[in-house]
């Protein structure tokens, strides 16, 4: 057995406390940089993490029969207010399997298709609060966009976003609340328990974010509204398997849950391809040249025709590679194992596979940091290492929300395309904002009408 290289770090809280405030992904991906092994090994305020990124070691983490998905620091803060909520839940809770096969229905094509008006009337806001402007926060409104669009697809919300100068005080709260579980995790507890001020504001964000989810609640149960949407799934649909109803409390949690997974990442995928096209004049050409021709001057956008698009897809995929908004996920060994024959893994130990190194790993992808669409060309594609690309998850625990983001993110990308000319004339400088999820902040576009400039 080879020992598992290490970083020094302090005594007792280890490399918890090396870790920024500012996030950790860039600190993982310096680490990984300095490790070509593919993994290390990081001391944790005493909890100790194994961070993988060769795509061979992801390969045999990625295998569930001999990995799983623990729910340990941040997700057990996250829990404090998401509690056994999807993403939260622990496998082994009754609470996940019911949601999880209730829920799989509202996330099929077919129910994609029946979002489409929802998410197309949301998009529609998106252009008519551009229309006239010269200069627009882009993590703004992308946040605005996909908040609106989770919560009238699922839950029959309007939320109304493009009308308010502030964002939704739900987003201030969640981004708050977000950054103290992750403050959590760097801390040791006893440092959390003294920290009486923190633990007041973290209270108060909880109590924010959950008045946020009773009113969505309580708006449903008043109307007459028969709905299958997340929502009307959740308050009449029957396990299949149990024959069971999901509690109160449950509902509770995974309407919050909803509201924050399905927007948070969205919105930071939008920024994220925006920033690439405009380093990336040539392939915002292919992009302008695909929403011309598949949606010249008025034609009204339809589900078929999205599902059509070819080069927005791949801008969607390239961007989740060079910037996944999940930075990692975190599993653990089932029983005792060896990873790549000969590092020594014993049961329940934390492992993280790093999305960043993992896919700019160089045994996996040519010119890594080059933002090239054509890598996801068929022919290419087919050739690409099957576990070298986790931006939503592995397994039974991956995201259940994929295509619901990418067919929204796909739509407002063509309605942002097709009305303006976007460019950043004072050149972007990527800055990187971590709650949980990274987005660029302070990023600011200059747009004006297509019609000006054909
Ligand atoms: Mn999503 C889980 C990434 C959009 C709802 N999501 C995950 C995981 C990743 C992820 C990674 C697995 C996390 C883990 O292993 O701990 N999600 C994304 C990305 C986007 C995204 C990159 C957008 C792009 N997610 C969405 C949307 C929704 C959603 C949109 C809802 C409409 N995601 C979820 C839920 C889970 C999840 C719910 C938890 C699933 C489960 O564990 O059963």
């Amino acid at each position: 057995n080879a020992p598992i290289p290490t970083p020094r770090g302090l005594p007792i809280v280890g490399n918890g406390l090396q870790v920024p405030v500012e996030g950790t992904h860039q600190f993982f991906a310096d680490l990984a940089a300095r490790h070509p092994g593919g993994l290390f090994k990081l001391n944790m305020a005493g909890r100790h993490v194994v961070l993988v990124y060769d795509p061979d070691l992801v390969t045999e983490v990625c295998d569930e029969s001999r990995f799983y998905k623990p729910i340990d620091p941040p997700l057990a803060h996250v829990r404090d207010f998401a509690g056994d909520g999807l993403f939260t839940a622990r496998q082994e809770e009754p609470a996940w399997g019911q949601a999880h096969r209730i829920l799989l229905p509202a996330f099929s094509q077919r129910s994609m298709k029946a979002y489409f008006p929802q998410m197309l009337e949301v998009a529609e806001d998106l252009v008519a609060a551009w229309d006239g402007k010269t200069d627009v926060d882009v993590t703004d409104d992308m946040t605005r966009l996909t908040l609106d669009t989770i919560a009238l697809a699922g839950f029959g919300q309007r939320f109304k976003s493009f009308e308010q100068p502030e964002l939704h005080p739900f987003l201030q709260a969640m981004g708050n609340a977000l950054t103290e579980a992750m403050d959590r995790t760097r801390q040791l507890p006893v440092v959390t328990g003294l920290k009486r001020r923190a633990d007041a504001a973290y209270r108060a964000d909880i109590s924010i974010m959950q008045a946020t989810v009773d009113e969505v609640i309580r708006a449903r149960r008043q109307t007459n509204d028969k709905s299958r949407d997340l929502l009307g799934l959740m308050l009449d649909a029957t396990d299949p398997l149990t024959g069971e109803r999901l509690s109160d409390e449950n509902i509770r949690n995974q309407v919050l849950t909803f509201l924050i997974a399905g927007h948070e990442t969205t919105s930071g995928t939008l920024s994220f391809a925006l920033h690439h096209l405009m380093r990336n004049p040539h392939v915002l050409a292919q992009a302008y040249a695909e929403v011309d021709r598949m949606l010249p001057g008025d034609t009204e956008p339809t589900y078929e025709t999205i599902m059509k698009l070819d080069v927005i897809p791949r801008i969607l995929d390239e961007t989740l590679r060079l910037h996944s908004p999940i930075t990692a996920i975190g599993l653990a060994a089932r029983e005792d194992t060896t990873l790549g024959g000969r590092y020594a893994i014993p049961a329940n130990q934390k492992i993280a596979v790093l999305m960043k190194p993992l896919h700019t790993h160089p045994s996996a992808w040519t010119d890594p940091e080059t933002f090239d669409i054509d890598r996801w060309l068929p022919e290419a594609k087919a050739t690409h290492h099957p576990h070298a690309y986790k931006p939503f998850g592995n397994g039974e625990r991956a995201c259940i929300g994929r295509q619901f983001a990418l067919t929204e993110a796909r739509l407002a990308l063509a309605l942002i395309l097709r009305r303006f000319v976007i460019s950043d004339p004072q050149g972007h400088q990527l800055n990187i904002k971590q709650t949980l999820t990274i987005k660029p902040q302070e990023f600011t576009l200059r747009i004006r009408p297509r019609q000006d400039h054909q």
